[in-house]
């Protein structure tokens, strides 16, 4: 039963194992994932995205929380270590990291299946009846107890996630299936190039989230069998669910969000171009996500920092952020920030002017600069004087990445090089 929080924290959640893939690089993102895996990428302000995953476990009751690494995992396990390992002591739970290895084989993890098949005794050790199996990719807020009650209630052997998604959003980017009346899923096809559409509205179709509940002894066996292919890729979406919707019970259960008036709210950032409009999006007027909904806490790394401080120039009339999101130990001094999202330890000294920026923890901003549609990465320090977003020609002469959207990334390497060149 739901508390009265609308959660269900339940006999379920308690039974249930999550285990979050966090290994995938989101090669999509370009330098902004050089250094850090796709999971460990910064979000709204002050979190990074497997947050969201991580809370909506905390928050929904499910306190078994396994972590798949792989691709470049260094900060991710800082981050988790430093935001999540007290948990285990606090309330006997567990959030673990389970690093990459190889323990069937000689091989590091083939695809997302083959990340939980050698992750089984770890499981296992924990005597779960249900196995939930997460994306770590993704931003959004979800109470896993009523997807678990749902997969209890209909017998499944196996439930994935689903929302139904514009047929040209899906092309090639997720897997997309058909159900029958009771959301038995009929068909099931990763990615797509021409996504078969719902019956009643041929400009959506059921798209897969990447998140799945299964039976934990169903789950094993699937992982068994598949090992044993030798034709298989090791992936839940190419290999395992097209190879058990016939025989087996796996149902669809679409996402809505209970607190938001149904609509989902769901993001998979996986380009410059989302997350910079994700990123934006946070500090329009009435954004979807709501950061602020004290039910649903987006738990992350706190550093202890000292409140955000604006210094206006009366001579200027600068030294302010309006329409923006100004986290903590930010300085901003004699300069305007409009429509931008600065994370903790920014710092910007005077007459500069930043606009629908996305300004990423410890970055300086030295006198006279003027940034534009712009994704600045952690602790790059922008010379004095540079533009960044106003001449694209001038962006790329200077080695900075645009989007095809026309948002200018830069890094730290990216200003190395430039300063070097200059
Ligand atoms: P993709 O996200 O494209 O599609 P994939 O790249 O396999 O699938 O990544 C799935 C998740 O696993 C991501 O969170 C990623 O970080 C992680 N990951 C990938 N390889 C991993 C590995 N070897 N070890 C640990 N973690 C790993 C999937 C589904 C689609 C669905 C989309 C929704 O396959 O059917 O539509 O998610 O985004
Ligand atoms: P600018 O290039 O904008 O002049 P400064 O680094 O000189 O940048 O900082 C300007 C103002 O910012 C200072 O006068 C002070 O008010 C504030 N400031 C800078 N550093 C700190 C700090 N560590 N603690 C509190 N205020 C600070």
């Amino acid at each position: 039963m739901p508390n009265s929080a609308n959660r269900y924290i339940s006999n379920l959640t308690r039974d249930t194992y999550a285990l979050i893939l966090a290994g995938g690089r989101g090669s999509r993102l370009k330098e902004l994932t050089d250094w850090r895996a796709k999971p460990a990428v910064y979000f709204g302000g002050k979190f990074r995205i497997i947050d969201f995953p991580l809370s909506n476990c905390i928050n929904s009751g499910v306190r078994k929380v396994g972590i798949a690494t792989q691709y470049k995992s260094h900060s991710l396990i800082r981050h988790v270590n430093r935001a999540w390992g007290h948990f285990k002591k606090e309330l006997g739970d567990s959030v673990e990291i389970l690093p990459a290895s190889q323990r069937y084989s000689d091989d590091w993890y083939c695809g997302t299946a083959d990340a939980v098949y050698q992750n089984m005794d770890i499981i296992r050790h924990d005597l779960p009846k249900y196995v939930m199996i997460l994306s770590g990719d993704h931003v959004y807020r979800m109470d896993y107890g009523e997807l678990i009650a749902k997969h209890v209630e209909t017998g499944a052997d196996m439930t994935v996630c689903c929302l139904e998604v514009p047929v040209e959003e899906a092309a090639g980017a997720f897997g997309v299936m058909a159900v029958n009346n009771e959301k038995r899923v009929q068909r099931f096809e990763e990615k797509p190039a021409n996504p078969a559409p719902l019956p009643n509205d041929p400009t959506k179709c059921l798209a897969s989230m990447g998140n799945y509940v299964f039976n934990t002894e169903f789950l094993f066996e699937q992982l068994k069998k598949d090992a044993q292919n030798s034709c298989s890729g090791r992936d839940f979406g190419h290999d395992i669910i097209p190879s058990i919707i016939e025989e087996h019970n796996v149902y669809a259960y679409p996402f809505r969000d209970t607190r938001q008036g149904g609509t989902p709210y769901w993001r998979d950032v996986g380009t410059l171009d989302s997350f910079w409009e994700a990123n934006m999006e946070l500090v329009s007027p009435t954004p979807s996500l709501d950061l602020y909904d004290r039910n649903w806490p987006i738990w992350t790394y706190q550093e202890q920092l000292p409140p955000a401080k604006f210094i206006f120039d009366d001579e200027t009339r600068r030294g302010m952020a309006v329409d923006s999101t100004v986290s903590g130990g930010c300085i901003i001094s004699g300069s305007t920030i409009r429509k931008s999202l600065l994370f903790s330890n920014v710092h910007v000294h005077s007459y500069c002017t930043v606009e629908e920026a996305v300004i990423l923890p410890g970055v300086v901003i030295n006198r006279n600069c003027v940034i534009k549609k712009a994704i600045i990465d952690r602790s790059c320090v922008v010379p004095e004087g540079l533009s960044i977003g106003v001449d694209h020609k001038q962006d790329e002469a200077n080695g900075f990445r645009i989007s095809s959207g026309g948002v200018v990334l830069v890094t730290r390497d990216m200003i190395a090089a430039l300063t070097k060149k200059s």
